[in-house]
């Protein structure tokens, strides 16, 4: 059975006494924790207003490209590349010491209509796949340290999710994109990332099979990624049931990390509540993640409030980000420096 570390209770029952050193960041916080890193999913656009680059520069040690990398973005003409976007956050990131996290070489969402109205033979397909997996990290090799090379592959019942990279090569694709992202980075972490496999079910059911057939056929696969979002607080798993979840990929050999974290609210907020609740659920995952050796580090999907993805998606929910739309910070992100903070202090 897998406890949480005795320096995670400590967090919990004296979070609320010893404030944070002042000025102290997550990004400081975390690294002193084993070099765990704290990221955001970031925007170019976000670099032009300063108090938003700064809050990023200071505050998050890792960039997640929220859609500049994605086909539709970087690759909207079968010989059409558009490195505008990503290059700009490569670059900042390397300005302010933080890690990339590649985002996303084979999706379901955000394809280009060449690509998904094309009408291809199986080995152009994988061509196709080998072209764009091979330009894009390829482009940015020894400068991206992760890279989500499968995302959602798994649908919510548990099957392979219907796409267009199923329909057109078949289950062999996920080994390809492996293969091929490899091949162009020997270095780069590879992950499989997806939604909804938290706290077990037939989804992580699945993608265990997926990653434990991988591994054994020599396939270089190296973690596991948790989107982690979470439509309100109550559907957060608990640190333990998420740690244990972390550590069944963990004991196969693999990295495992949090990489698109967010809690949306039901709105109207009720102010006497859900800030606490909010920061609970941020809180369990910061807990789960120090309590997981292999556990790297935590991305949030959307610093703020006012840049999130979820009133967009899901109208009637929102408030889901650690800042709000001010960039003040919320008692989520207190909890989280908190339990960063006492988990050290408890060491
Ligand atoms: O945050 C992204 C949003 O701006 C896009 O419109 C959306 C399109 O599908 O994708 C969002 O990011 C997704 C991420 O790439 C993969 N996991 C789910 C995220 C939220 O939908």
């Amino acid at each position: 059975m897998a406890l949480l570390s005795a320096a995670t209770v400590v967090v919990v029952g004296l979070a609320a006494c010893r404030p944070v050193p002042p000025g102290s960041t997550l990004r400081g916080l975390a690294d002193a924790r084993d070099g765990r890193v704290v990221g955001t999913s970031v925007e170019p656009a976000q670099f032009d207003r300063t108090a938003d680059a700064d809050l990023i520069a200071a505050q998050f040690s890792s960039v997640t490209p929220e859609n500049a990398m994605k086909w539709v973005s970087v690759h909207p003409g079968p010989s059409t590349w558009d490195f505008a976007a990503a290059d700009r956050i490569v670059e900042f990131a390397e300005a302010h010491g933080q890690r990339v996290r590649g985002h996303t070489l084979v999706w379901h969402r955000q394809n280009p209509a060449w690509l998904t109205g094309g009408t291809f033979t199986r080995d152009e397909l994988i061509a196709v796949l080998h072209d764009h997996i091979a330009t894009l990290v390829g482009r940015y090799r020894g400068r991206i340290a992760q890279w989500d090379v499968v995302n959602e592959a798994i649908a919510d019942d548990g099957t392979l999710r219907d796409n267009l990279w199923l329909r057109g090569i078949g289950p062999d694709y996920i080994r390809l994109a492996f293969e091929f992202a490899h091949e162009a980075d020997p270095d780069a972490a590879l992950f499989i990332n997806d939604y909804l496999i938290e706290r077990g079910g037939a989804k992580a059911a699945t993608l265990l099979w997926i990653v434990a057939s991988l591994r054994s056929a020599g396939v270089p696969i190296d973690g596991v990624g948790y989107q982690t979002h979470a439509l309100v607080p109550a559907l957060m798993p608990t640190p333990e049931q998420f740690a244990d979840e972390m550590r069944r990929f963990a004991s196969r050999g693999l990295l495992v990390e949090i990489t698109e974290m967010d809690v949306a609210l039901h709105l109207p907020s009720d102010p006497a509540i859900d800030p606490q609740r909010q920061a609970d659920a941020y809180g369990s995952s910061v807990m789960a993640c120090l309590a997981v050796r292999e556990c790297t580090g935590i991305t949030v999907w959307n610093y703020s409030d006012a840049e999130s993805w979820i009133p967009g998606e899901f109208p009637g929910f929102g408030e889901a980000s650690i800042f709000d739309a001010a960039l003040a910070p919320k008692p989520a992100f207190e909890r989280m420096r908190q339990i960063l903070w006492w988990d050290l202090r408890a060491r």
